[in-house]
This record gives structure tokens, sequence and C-alpha cells, in this order.
């Protein structure tokens, strides 16, 4: 995550296959062949007339949107907003999953009851996103935890929180599989999530 322009299409950590039956190869091609490269093409377009913007990070953009000049600000925003939430997306899952342990594990069961209450409570989250966005977990600046929904392609970094895990709820991150059935989706994405790498973020 932390390359520089031209920015460019990272490989997933997993074949393409890896994550199945629950996500399929199929979708998987189409999610990071097509829609992630379609965010790197147009951070790249966008940042060409711009030498100063490109030694910036991903987070840099990101963050210092007031920076950004006005007629690719948006671009850049939702293009390096895209990047950065795809690669912590696909990087968020394993074959076969993984479960929260150390820290996490405790933390999660404190502030839910269970791991399952939490996933019960993510669940819903996810489900309620109106349209196309994320749910995340995340890490506040004092250690707690909190999940909510971001839309379209904003990302947790505005505010100041640390991401640990997050699911993409687009239409295209399930429908060749799930269809409209984000419930199912999001059932299957627990059986691949990679709760293990979000307690080694947190720490
Ligand atoms: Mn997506």
């Amino acid at each position: 995550m932390n390359q520089q322009y031209p920015w460019p299409l990272l490989p997933l950590p997993y074949a393409y296959q890896a994550l199945e039956p629950y996500i399929d190869a199929p979708t998987m091609h189409l999610h990071h062949d097509r829609h992630l490269r379609t965010y790197v093409d147009d951070l790249n377009a966008a940042l060409a007339r711009y030498p100063q913007l490109q030694t910036l990070s991903l987070q840099q953009l990101i963050l210092h949107a007031d920076r950004l000049p006005a007629d690719i600000k948006t671009t850049v925003l939702h293009s390096a907003g895209g990047v950065y939430n795809h690669e912590f997306f696909f990087s968020g899952m394993t074959p076969g999953g993984r479960p929260p342990t150390g820290r996490l594990a405790q933390l999660l069961a404190r502030t839910y009851g269970s791991f399952a209450e939490f996933q019960k409570e993510f669940k819903t989250l996810a489900l309620a996103v109106f349209g196309s966005g994320y749910a995340w977990l995340c890490a506040d600046p004092r250690g707690g935890l909190t999940i909510f929904a971001t839309a379209n392609q904003v990302t947790p970094l505005t505010q100041k929180l640390l991401p640990l895990i997050c699911i993409d709820v687009w239409e295209h991150a399930y429908y060749l599989k799930h269809y409209n059935l984000r419930a199912d989706y999001v059932d299957d994405w627990f059986r691949v999530a990679d709760f293990g790498r979000a307690s080694e973020l947190y720490g």
C-alpha cells in the first residue's frame, strides 16, 4: 500500500479461486481485474499533469484533499479511495478465514459480548448500507473498537481511525454469485474474513 505514482495494479495476495466456494473466481476477476484496475487507471490519469502530487502516498492524497487542484479533486478522492479500500478489502480475506486472536479477540468479546454477537451486529450494519459502500471495523485513537459504514469510496482515514477489516458491499462484489442476496454474501464473507490480520493490525 505504500507505492507511488504510477500506481500499479497490485496482484491479489492469493489465487483468484482461493476463496471458493464462498467468493468465486469470476467475481474475483471482475472485482480485481476490472473494478480495481479502473480506480488505478483513473487515479494515474488524474495525477498525470500534476508531478507535485505524484510523490504522495494514497493516504496523503486522501488526507490532504485541500491540496488537490479543483479540477481533479473529486476524481482523485474517489479513485484513491477506491484503490485504498479495495487493496484493504482484498487483504482482509484469506482461504479458510482466520478468527480474531489476542487483544482484539478479548476486546471484541468485551465490547460486543462475543465474536458471534459482533458478527451479528456487523452483518446488520453491512445490510443497512444503502446503495454502494463498505462496512468497517476500526480502532479509535484510544484503542476502542467502532463499526460503521462508508458510502461509495470514502475511507475511515479522515476520521483518524485505524482500519482493521472491511467488507465491500457494492453490488459488483457479489452479484455474479449471490445475485441480490447481500445477506448470503455477508455470511460467505465471514467464512474467508481474515480477523487474524485484523488482530495483527490492532497489535
Ligand atoms: Mn469493490
